[in-house]
């Protein structure tokens, strides 16, 4: 593929913009590549060092490194970027070497490794090693273990790899704003014994949210719970590649979640187990069968199965919300109601004003005008339509013909004949249901204390509940 080219093309540009811009230490520090495209790059094998089985950063990369006297060297480049979530929508984001996330680092248990982190930021940062073992002073808290890398300088981090598995990186400085901007980044340590854990494809997912304004370009960094761009490694749907495996594959997948809430992350055909968390592998003996799986905040789950069966399968946060794009949030109910022609009426006076639909919320087949740099809050085409979602979804592509080493996108799936649903419309049986069917809904008047429907129908004499 064009994968290596490109992959060359930019680390030759970068390797002379710091040589520019750093005279001193450009003799000394290792190369900072670079990648400012939103296509997947697989890393090349491994130039030196021990073998593993490199990771696969969806609409991301791996960091390359050098070799210096048995030390494995990276160079880090905290600065802004421009992130394109999907076609049609770019952010401004702070991010590492050209991107948010910032690019995998994959080193093995055992490795010495240097990272050194230049900061290009307008304000101090630092470097956290999230749930990695190192001497305290590496561990990158400013004030607590260093001061903070001002704008303009380098920083030197230095420690051997103990212990294997998943991990992130990101700053520990101005955290609600360099997280928010997007800074941040995965860390796998492999295995001494390559053949220890080994699976056939092996993806890293980074969670993490936005709040930004639909029209604009620059997230609100002051949000605390309410952000409304739900993303995998910096994408939403449908600007996230699939995850093409072939038949009976073991895959692993690992989730690590820097956003400000939790992720129910769901994949549909397959159960898995929970094979590792923050604090390393799960004994076999003691993980369980899941459909889906929580990942708090701050937490690292790496789900394993076998991929067997064939088909395109969602892959997706569970929160039906971090499966949409950016909206507005006060959008009201109007299921039921006849407001024909209104939304038309208000956009004479408020361009943009959106009502929910009265068949449901479905947009997918409105034709609403967008404002510039928004992308649709439900949206993606799929073979038989549109597929609404956004945010936190993509597919898994499970295919028995896809070639040995072969992972390009294989289309969508062939379903074989019979094993699809269909349209019913031969005669229909009459349907079982509740014999208060058709009665109106009775809403509770105390919905918010969760009392029983019986509870809010009060005596007209009764005065105990005056106080509600
Ligand atoms: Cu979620």
């Amino acid at each position: 593929m064009t994968t290596r080219r490109h992959f060359l093309f930019n680390t030759g540009a970068t390797a002379v913009a710091a040589a520019a811009v750093s005279k001193a230490g450009a003799a000394t520090l290792p190369e900072a590549p670079t990648m400012n495209s939103a296509e997947t790059h697989v890393p090349p094998p491994p130039p030196n060092g021990r073998p593993y089985s490199p990771v696969v950063t969806l609409n991301g990369w791996s960091l390359p490194w050098r070799m210096h006297n048995g030390v494995k060297e990276f160079h880090l480049v905290a600065e802004p970027v421009v992130r394109e979530l999907a076609p049609g929508m770019k952010a401004n984001l702070w991010g590492y070497n050209g991107q948010s996330p910032g690019p995998t680092i994959e080193v093995v248990e055992g490795d010495r490794v240097r990272i050194f982190v230049t900061n290009k930021l307008p304000e101090h940062t630092s470097m956290h090693w999230h749930g990695q073992r190192l001497p305290n002073g590496m561990d990158g808290v400013t004030g607590l273990t260093q001061p903070g890398i001002a704008p303009g300088k380098t920083f030197v981090y230095e420690f051997v790899a103990r212990r294997p598995g998943t991990f992130m990186y990101h700053p520990h400085a101005d955290e609600m704003t360099q997280m928010a901007m997007g800074m941040m980044g995965f860390w796998v340590t492999h295995p001494k014994d390559p053949s220890l854990h080994a699976v056939d494809r092996d993806f890293v997912f980074l969670l993490n949210a936005y709040d930004i304004e639909p029209g604009s370009y620059t997230p609100k960094t002051n949000t605390m719970l309410d952000f409304n761009l739900w993303t995998f490694n910096s994408r939403v749907f449908p600007g996230i590649e699939s995850l093409n495996v072939r038949q009976n594959d073991r895959v692993r997948i690992r989730v690590g979640n820097l956003t400000m809430t939790n992720h129910p992350i769901h994949i549909h055909g397959h159960e898995f187990v929970v094979a590792g968390t923050d604090g390393g592998w799960v004994p076999p003996s003691a993980r369980w069968p899941e459909v889906t799986t929580d990942v708090a905040v701050g937490q690292m789950r790496a789900i394993e199965f076998v991929a067997n069966e064939p088909g395109d399968w969602a892959f997706h946060c569970h929160k039906s919300h971090h499966t949409m794009n950016a909206m507005g949030h006060n959008v009201p109910n109007l299921i039921g109601v006849d407001h024909g022609g209104i939304a038309e009426k208000i956009n004479k006076i408020v361009p943009g004003y959106m009502v929910m639909g009265d068949k449901g919320g479905s947009m997918g087949g409105m034709d609403m005008p967008l404002p510039e740099n928004t992308l649709p809050m439900m949206t993606g085409e799929g073979p038989f339509g549109g597929v609404e979602m956004g945010g936190m979804f993509t597919v898994m592509k499970v295919r028995k013909d896809q070639k040995r080493g072969d992972y390009s996108d294989p289309g969508w799936y062939q379903h074989p004949k019979g094993t699809l649903a269909y349209e019913w419309t031969g005669e229909l049986p009459a349907p079982a249901r509740s014999a208060d069917a058709g009665k109106a809904l009775i809403v509770p008047e105390h919905g918010q204390h969760g009392q029983d429907v019986e509870l809010t129908v009060r005596k007209p004499s009764s005065g105990n509940h005056a106080g509600h």
